[in-house]
């Protein structure tokens, strides 16, 4: 079917597709740095520590800031529409001796913001709790050691100073994702504790003094991590209430729940006593919470729940890491799934569909909801593409081989 024909059938179903594109360009993915080096970053050569793991050793994986930035830009050339990229701090770029993570400043990451301008993206920011000698017995804000939490506070506030540089520099508010790894193996005798001193040390960063206007902290809650089983200090009850409670939002990582649980049923409660929601966009497996997202139930029903609540009360961060597959078209297709299930969740007649509920007319509802399944979307994403200068279908992975050939395997 061409695109004209699609047009049509959608029309006739009361969506209007050239608004579709529309609104689908307007949609700004934050795309996370991390998929391009297995989450090391620039400080030590050892991988990621800290409950959560890379697996795989697909040659070509970025070591430099340089290699990073190319292969940011090379996935940036096959995915629609303008994007941000997210940043952790383990990424800074350090000459000569490394700065301690409580000594990072803004000129750690000038680079990445000569880049972000050049490049046109917009950057978000993650302070990193995990991957360092202080993180190494699992706890950081939480520790008992008043020191290290010390430490790890000043790492927090200095992160919010860099994020309100990336926001000055490059005109745009923001977001920084707080995650702490802290947590026990096996069953705790204080539950209690752990989560009072985390909620003092986050009052400390978050009373410090940053924009809040070109800021804007979240806080990411994980059921359980690897070593760290039996008990999370920031589980989702906790950041619901300490979020809540500080005027900062929490953020949903799709791969932070058991792995039955709904994660796009909480997304109208956390927009309706938020106010705006933070989203990781990653699919667990198992015991993994960061597989590449695929065209699944789960991201089509978060997708849905983002268009029919309005994509601008969404900060939409991608989230996941795999090194056994060449980690450029990771990137790629991730993006581009994320943006075909929010294009399908568009192309409903979600007003209809709503109005069939509330008369409970669970009949049609049900049949429309299957039938709105096969309906033409290929077509109106290939107009998206093409009005993008972007390939459509599969062949942006002859792209993405044709540079793993030229630059990646010959690292
Ligand atoms: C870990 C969290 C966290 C990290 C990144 C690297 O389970 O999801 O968001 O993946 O900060
Ligand atoms: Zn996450």
């Amino acid at each position: 079917m061409s695109y004209n024909e699609a047009k049509k059938k959608y029309a006739k179903i009361g969506v209007d597709t050239e608004k579709v594109l529309k609104d689908l360009s307007e949609i700004s993915i934050s795309m996370h740095c991390w998929q391009g080096d297995d989450v090391c970053g620039f400080e030590t050569t050892g991988g990621a520590t800290g409950g959560i793991q890379t697996t795989g050793n697909y040659p070509g994986k970025a070591r430099t800031p340089q290699e990073l930035m190319a292969d940011i830009d090379m996935a940036m050339s096959l995915i629609p529409g303008k994007h941000r990229v997210n940043l952790h701090a383990c990424y800074g770029v350090h000459e000569g001796k490394i700065a301690d993570r409580d000594k990072l400043e803004p000129k750690h990451f000038k680079p990445w913001v000569d880049w972000a301008k050049k490049s046109g993206v917009k950057l978000d920011f993650n302070p990193t709790f995990f991957s360092h000698p202080l993180a190494a017995d699992g706890l950081t804000l939480s520790n008992p050691d008043p020191k290290v939490r010390a430490f790890w506070v000043k790492h927090g506030i200095q992160c919010l100073k860099i994020a309100e540089y990336f926001a000055k520099e490059l005109n745009s508010p923001c977001a920084i994702n707080y995650w702490m790894p802290d947590g026990y193996k096996d069953e705790p005798s204080d539950r209690l504790g752990p989560r009072k001193r985390m909620a003092e040390s986050l009052d400390k960063i978050f009373n410090a003094k940053y924009d809040k206007k070109k800021v804007i902290p979240l806080l990411e809650s994980k059921l359980f991590g690897i070593g760290v089983e039996s008990y999370t200090v920031c589980s989702h009850e906790f950041v619901m209430g300490y979020a809540m409670k500080k005027g900062i939002l929490g953020l949903l990582d799709m791969g932070h729940f058991h792995i039955s649980e709904n994660v796009a049923d909480k997304i109208s409660s956390f927009l309706m006593f938020f106010g705006k929601v933070a989203f990781h966009i990653s699919r667990p497996v198992r015991w993994d919470s960061d597989h590449v997202i695929r065209q699944n139930d789960d991201l089509r029903a978060a997708a849905q729940e983002i268009v029919r609540m309005g994509p601008k009360n969404f900060i939409i961060a991608l989230d996941y890491f795999d090194a056994s597959i060449n980690r450029v078209a990771a990137w790629v297709l991730g993006m581009r799934n994320m943006q075909k299930e929010l294009l399908k969740a568009m192309l409903q007649p979600n007003d209809a569909l709503k109005a069939m509920q509330d008369a409970g007319e669970f009949t049609s509802q049900l049949v429309m909801q299957e039938e709105f399944k096969n309906y033409p979307v290929s077509d109106v994403w290939a107009e998206f593409c093409r009005r993008a200068g972007m390939p459509a279908d599969e062949s942006w992975l002859k792209a993405v081989q044709k540079y793993e050939k030229e630059v990646l395997l010959k690292r």
